[in-house]
């Protein structure tokens, strides 16, 4: 390392190698991971708890310390975002060892595991509903919603009508009710100490209360200070799908973290910008640096993504360009906060248009081996090389994706740091000096298509060391001192 060092420096590179410094906290790279599609252990091919147990050092192997699970509950949909029992595995998903097993090794990887918790409502075939529904003196009458008339958002059961504001077979629970609340508190201790669980991730907080921003802030509040008092470091981040100023309102609520749907999705920051009508995509990504920072208050981790189960992929988003591809999982990389990328994303699996097509079966091998796609999906379609190929090619997508999030992990001032924009004079290269914790590194992207060569003395970098790089359209970055040589769609990381 030091020879190599040395022999760099003296054909005028400053350029060393960084080592990881992951920082055991709650910015992590997070994976999102659906169970049903991803791996299979016991030949059914439907993805299974033992399945992704498997699986585990791949993750790992991605840069990723962090994984979401969408729902693993008993339900009776394929998704099983409509839960009959809160305390227990799906039989399709394995049991709660599995669980377990999972979460031990995931754990000795340096992998937190939060899981999602459907607290709007339950399923109509909760035992609470049947017995509520059946009996308006039912203890858990008052668990859910009733109104004797109908209106937008109920259905009819019996005399009476139940809220329900997805649809119908998904009840919405009285959240006002002490003894909801009460349940919840012990669903919250259940996975957080029984089962061992490092946070949730809060599915459709918006429909708490529906159009009540200040009760569903009230709520999550409460829900964030009992979890808390049960485990003091576990982490939550809720699901507000809206725009950056509600999202901005809903982070005065006492939970870590929301996701950035604003970053997400056609028409989000990062496609924008990668768009063709964006002239100065480096300034461009500037001015969503500081938005985001003078928006979002001090003390919440922004969850920045691509996609997830509920939204078009980022490769049906972006389309088959890979370098583009690649170029927005870079820019994602590089923003604050924890990241989320949803699984199969990282080979540029496709998805759109209806939920099952969204959550299509993982691409491992070949085709002939794929785990089975959800009942209901209409377009399965892989136009990418599967995970075994993508391994082995350096250029890969996937592997792309691992060195970005290695930067994250070398570089804990990405995730953490709080941002300088500094005026690169190229409109299509942005710079930000990011510092935490008393250290700075400087990121340097050009999300254009134009390669680009800036001068260091001027922006006052020559006395930085390149450690780290990302070229999503081939070409060399080199770094002099005097000049920065930026290919089209690069990512430089410079430190002291
Ligand atoms: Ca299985």
């Amino acid at each position: 390392m030091l020879i190599l060092t040395m022999l760099l420096s003296a054909c005028g590179e400053q350029r060393r190698e960084a080592e990881p410094n992951v920082i055991d906290d709650k910015f992590r790279n997070w994976y999102e991971v659906f169970v049903y599609s991803y791996y299979d252990s016991d030949g059914d091919r439907i993805g299974d708890l033992a399945g992704l147990t498997e699986k585990l050092d791949y993750i790992s192997s991605l840069g990723m310390n962090g994984i979401w699970l969408m729902p693993i509950m008993p339900s009776p949909s394929y998704h099983k975002y409509d839960v009959t029992d809160y305390y227990d595995i799906d039989e399709q998903y394995g049991t709660l060892g599995d669980f377990s097993a999972m979460l031990e090794k995931a754990h000795s990887l340096g992998i937190d595991v939060i899981i999602d918790l459907v607290l709007n409502h339950t399923s109509n075939e909760h035992p609470w509903f049947q017995s509520a529904k059946a009996d308006e003196n039912s203890e858990y009458r008052d668990w859910y919603n009733w109104t004797d008339s109908p209106q937008d958002g109920y259905a009819k059961a019996g005399d009476s009508y139940y809220e329900c504001r997805f649809v119908h077979t998904m009840p919405d629970l009285n959240l006002d009710n002490p003894e909801v609340r009460a349940e919840i508190g012990r669903i919250l201790e259940f996975w957080l100490i029984d089962m061992d669980v490092d946070g949730f991730r809060l599915d459709a907080v918006t429909s708490y209360y529906t159009g009540n921003l200040e009760k569903n802030v009230e709520f999550l509040s409460w829900l964030g200070e009992t979890a808390r008092s049960i485990k003091p470091d576990c982490y939550i981040v809720g699901e507000a799908w809206t725009d950056l100023y509600e999202i901005a309102d809903y982070c005065e609520a006492d939970i870590d973290s929301f996701f950035l749907f604003p970053t997400a999705q056609k028409g989000g920051y990062i496609e924008e910008i990668l768009g063709p009508d964006v002239k100065e995509p480096g300034t461009s990504y500037g001015n969503v640096t500081k938005l985001l920072e003078q928006r979002l208050p001090e003390d919440t981790i922004p969850a920045p993504f691509l996609s997830n189960h509920d939204t078009a992929r980022a490769a049906s988003v972006l389309g088959p360009d890979v370098e583009k591809q690649k170029m927005a999982a870079g820019l994602l990389a590089m923003m604050r906060g924890g990241t989320y990328v949803y699984y199969g994303d990282e080979i540029g699996m496709l998805g759109s248009a209806t939920d099952p097509d969204k959550r299509l079966g993982m691409l491992w091998t070949t085709l002939s081996e794929v785990t089975h796609c959800p009942p209901g999906t209409t377009v399965a379609t892989y136009t990418q090389p599967s995970v075994t190929e993508q391994l082995e090619d350096p250029d890969s997508l996937l592997n792309y994706y691992a060195a970005a999030m290695r930067l994250r992990n070398e570089n804990p001032e990405i995730a953490r740091g709080t941002s300088e924009v500094i005026d690169s004079g190229e409109g299509d290269v942005c710079v930000i000096r990011r510092t935490w914790n008393g250290e700075s590194c400087v990121i340097v992207i050009n999300p254009s298509r134009n390669e680009h060569s800036l001068d260091a003395q001027a922006l006052g970098l020559s006395d930085l060391w390149l450690t780290g790089e990302l070229c999503a359209a081939g070409g060399e970055l080199s770094f002099t001192g005097k000049t920065l040589e930026l290919p089209a769609y690069s990512i430089a990381i410079l430190r002291a």
